[in-house]
């Protein structure tokens, strides 16, 4: 298997489910953003977005999706739910919901306060997903409530992927606005080793 990664991009889900499992793989290292500074990426993913994992013939660009197909094909682990375990369905709405839902308002976040040059940056874009992202959030603080984790209050692929979201927003310091149960799911999350590993690659 080959996973295509930039430092702390949505690849880090993958590559943190990797190490959770403690699976095989190539990691190819890019810098951001790869359609730009890595030959032949838009021939792999030709919408040049990170992640693209490549395993035998079959190829995945969507980072939760990937969390999915590793539990499922390269299981059985108790980081992946199936279609008869209990908590099956809310464990398929966090997954989609991570990416959907919780890191999409923030790539509006990422986009408007770092990577457009200055005079093409939107303070009002920035303010109304930032609070959009907080409101969205709501469902993950509910679902802790006297939970360490989102399903089953069992460690699965669901934290690993909405576990990201969190991260994410910290890098663009929304954090400082994250209700206490997610401020101590995220400490709880980036303090496992598999993340750490995935993380200092
Ligand atoms: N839904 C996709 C989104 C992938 C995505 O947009 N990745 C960002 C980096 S985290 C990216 O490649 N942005 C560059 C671009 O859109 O050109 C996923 O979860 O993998």
């Amino acid at each position: 298997m080959k996973l295509y990664h930039c430092k702390d991009a949505r690849s880090l889900r993958p590559l943190w489910a990797l190490e959770e499992m403690g699976l095989d793989y190539e990691l190819i290292n890019m810098t951001f953003p790869p359609r730009a500074t890595y030959q032949g990426y838009l021939d792999i993913n030709p919408m040049g977005t990170v992640p693209t994992l490549v395993d035998g013939e079959t190829t995945l660009t969507e980072s939760a999706g990937m969390c999915q197909y590793l539990a499922e094909k390269y299981g059985p682990t108790p980081l992946g739910l199936t279609v008869n375990d209990a908590g099956y369905g809310e464990y398929l709405n966090w997954l989609h919901r991570s990416d959907a839902t919780l890191t999409f308002p923030q790539t509006l976040v990422l986009r408007y306060t770092q990577l457009e040059p200055e005079e093409r940056r939107l303070p009002q874009v920035v303010a109304d997903y930032s609070q959009w992202y907080l409101s969205r959030l709501r469902s993950v603080e509910h679902a802790l409530e006297g939970n360490d984790f989102l399903v089953n209050n069992t460690f699965t692929m669901a934290d690993v992927a909405v576990g990201y979201a969190l991260y994410l927003g910290r890098s663009l310091g929304l954090d400082e606005r994250y209700k206490p149960n997610c401020q101590a799911y995220l400490e709880r999350l980036i303090a496992r080793p598999a993340f750490i590993k995935a993380q200092s690659l």
